[in-house]
């Protein structure tokens, strides 16, 4: 079976018994292997979307890289864990078969992640475990990195495209989210701030995860993060791609799809929670204009999947993985509900940010 013939290729131990499709990622294709023998490790193979990926080969260093700075620099005072590459038996950080790239990483036995954030320990403790990484590879020297999706958040050029799908409109279905369209013309500039802040030089360039969603930091057994994971994104960026993606996702009381939107609530408990924990790792560096536009950026990382899920929608889905005909679209209503609710709270949101970063804003 093919799928063997992969694994087979990889430096494993023990044998493996089972192999089943695994996780909610939307990009790439991620299986578990079991050990037979409990004492071995469990594998994660992926097949990795090279469509999206262009440059898999440089991807994968970004990715050793970024692991080995880690673990030099994660001291007991940390105590984090991190990806483990696991290398093919020729000692590469991939394998092609036929047209497709394939990976593997060691499955974090006992550790759990979570979709829908269930209470605000967890926030607090995921918020740490990202705060971390943001704080460990702050002194990595950047340069090193390839930057493998260039402009990935900048919200300006997405609106463009997004102005592109309607202008096209290729399937015919602009005019059944004229409303959705409207709400992203209507917000537009707010949320362009961030990064013409950044353009010009004001907020700085760091070091970023760029897909800091809450499903992608492990929990262990007693809920403590301990290892962020998927740094396929990892290039330059700014704190607040990273510190919003996990307010976008942690705060949000529904799934990042959910089609009720009476469900969607902003919670600001969870808030409070992840806030103080990713402080709580990393307030000492940053500074007072990342720490001021913290509080807006939850509602720019909701609205740039709002954008992006409607775009994709418009164009005919040809870029996230979907399961129902509308899946994208109930995506998009769901960030652009709650980025909705994230901006109308912004005065609040704005006081937890200053109470606990202990700057006056
Ligand atoms: C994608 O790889 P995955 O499924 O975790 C996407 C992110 C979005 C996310 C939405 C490379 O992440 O930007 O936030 O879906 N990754 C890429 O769930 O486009
Ligand atoms: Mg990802």
């Amino acid at each position: 079976m093919k799928i063997n013939k992969i694994i087979n290729q990889f430096d494993i131990s023990g044998e493996i018994q089972d192999t089943q499709p695994f996780g909610s990622g939307y990009i790439n294709d991620t299986y578990r292997a079991k050990n037979t023998d409990n004492a071995q490790p469990d594998y994660l193979l992926q097949r990795v979307n090279h469509e999206v990926f262009k440059d898999v080969p440089a991807m994968m260093e970004n990715i050793r890289m970024v692991t080995d700075h880690i673990k030099k620099n994660s001291s007991l005072d940390w105590n984090q864990e991190t990806l483990e590459i696991v290398k093919t038996i020729d000692g590469q950080l991939f394998t092609k078969h036929h047209d497709d790239y394939w990976r593997m990483f060691e499955f974090k036995k006992g550790t759990k992640s979570y979709d829908v954030v269930e209470t605000p320990e967890q926030a607090y403790q995921g918020a740490f475990a990202f705060g971390t990484f943001f704080r460990l590879l702050s002194d990595f020297p950047a340069e090193k990195l390839t930057d493998t999706l260039p402009e990935f958040h900048n919200i300006i050029l997405r609106l463009e495209a997004l102005e592109k799908a309607v202008k096209d409109d290729v399937r015919g279905r602009a005019s059944k989210v004229k409303e959705e369209i409207d709400f992203v013309r209507a917000i537009a500039s707010l949320m362009c701030e961030i990064e013409h802040l950044k353009l010009g030089g004001k907020i700085p360039l760091r070091v970023t995860h760029n897909d800091t969603k809450f499903n992608n930091v492990l929990l262990d057994e007693n809920d403590k993060g301990i290892c962020v994971i998927d740094l396929d994104t990892v290039m330059l960026g700014i704190v607040h791609y990273d510190f919003g993606d996990g307010i976008r996702t942690s705060t949000n009381t529904a799934k990042e799809d959910e089609t009720d939107l009476q469900l969607v609530n902003f919670d600001m408990k969870k808030f409070e929670a992840f806030t103080e924990g990713y402080l709580d790792a990393c307030r000492d560096i940053l500074t007072t204009i990342e720490i001021e536009y913290l509080g807006l950026s939850g509602a720019l990382l909701a609205y740039i999947m709002g954008v992006r899920f409607l775009t994709d929608y418009l164009m005919g889905d040809v870029y996230y993985k979907i399961d129902h005909e509308n899946h994208n679209l109930d995506r998009s209503r769901t960030q652009l509900e709650l980025t909705r609710q994230i901006t109308e709270r912004q005065k609040d949101i704005k006081n937890v940010v200053a109470q606990k970063s202990s700057l006056v804003l």
